[in-house]
């Protein structure tokens, strides 16, 4: 099986974005690692603090950002970093190439339960003419995106990747510590019978949304003439994960009740980095309104409805929308 180095280079990857993904993913692995303990190395439960989510930080929360706020200030790659759990924008390296956002541990409501988590970064060129900690510099629309993934800490450590030639899938060998190609070039299957969908927020859904689940659930007796099966994880990694490995589409759409915060999910370290990833395994990334790598961000913390899976069934949903 081919190591993560030779795809990266056979992706054309220049050797500094090699050496930023591979000094990453060594901080991904001290995750994994403490994850793994659970409650032997007593890192479970929760903080008393809360984040600029208005979250309450459990203390892998805090854990896995501060791992990876410490390898990425160090390696000198990194001109500034936005995490989900920093209010404001870290600089880093004046002169580094790269700006990282990451989510660095997402679904981590799933820690008491010992189900799926897992860490999302999406990596782009640093404006050189910017401070390192202007916030500006990460306002970019996700189409400049120059690496994205996620590592999901599950049953086996699973690396999703790409740098825009194509979405591969790595496992974790933890007898070397290697990430090996075990999926490249992964693509969405075009159609599916499965949606991902927090469904008790029904009643929040604009109607296009409330009309298109209730057809799905009608079965063959309703206009999609097929029955469908649901599942919902309550993390992004592994809803996305599945999507990505046997198809479906997820959305957590705009929910009414708060329209300055049209979604949960966050755009820079959530929805960008994850359709850059399902868009280049030829499945779809939407809004509802728009193709999600194209939004101008207006601040690091933004959030955004999220439409995305295999191409004909976002394709039939945003038919909804029209
Ligand atoms: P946490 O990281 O707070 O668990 O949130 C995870 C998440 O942002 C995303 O990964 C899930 O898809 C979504 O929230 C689940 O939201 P609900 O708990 O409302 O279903």
């Amino acid at each position: 099986m081919k190591r993560l180095n030779s795809q990266l280079q056979a992706d054309g990857c220049p050797l500094e974005l090699i050496l930023l993904i591979r000094t990453l993913l060594a901080a991904c692995k001290e995750i994994s690692f403490r994850v793994s303990q659970g409650a032997l190395a007593g890192v479970l439960g929760s903080t008393l603090s809360e984040n600029v989510q208005g979250e309450t930080q459990k203390k892998l929360d805090v854990i896995s950002n501060r791992i990876i706020l410490d390898t990425l200030r160090e390696s000198g790659y990194v001109k500034a970093i936005s995490s989900e759990e920093e209010e404001k924008v870290v600089g880093c390296n004046p002169e580094g190439k790269y700006l990282v956002s990451f989510d660095p541990l997402d679904g981590s409501s799933n820690t008491e339960i010992n189900s799926l988590i897992g860490t999302i970064f999406s990596i782009s060129h640093a404006p050189q003419w910017m401070d390192a900690d202007d916030p500006a510099a990460f306002l970019q629309p996700g189409s400049q995106q120059v690496a994205a993934g996620y590592v999901l800490y599950g049953p086996s450590t699973m690396l999703a990747m790409t740098t825009g030639r194509g979405t591969h899938l790595y496992t974790l060998d933890k007898t070397h510590g290697g990430f090996l190609v075990t999926q490249a070039n992964i693509q969405v299957p075009q159609d599916t019978a499965e949606f991902a969908i927090n469904s008790s927020n029904q009643r929040h859904w604009q109607e296009p949304m409330q009309r298109y689940v209730a057809d799905l659930l009608a079965g063959t007796e309703g206009p999609r003439g097929k029955d469908y099966n649901m599942r919902w994880v309550a993390a992004m990694v592994g809803d996305i994960h599945r999507v990505l490995c046997r198809g479906g589409i997820f959305a957590y759409p705009f929910d009414k009740r708060n329209p300055k915060t049209p979604g949960k999910l966050r755009l820079l370290y959530e929805a960008n980095p994850m359709a850059f990833l399902m868009e280049q395994a030829g499945g779809l990334a939407s809004t509802g309104n728009g193709r999600i790598m194209e939004i101008m961000p207006q601040e690091i913390h933004q959030r955004v409805p999220v439409i995305l899976g295999s191409k004909n069934e976002v394709e039939a949903c945003l038919e909804y929308y029209k």
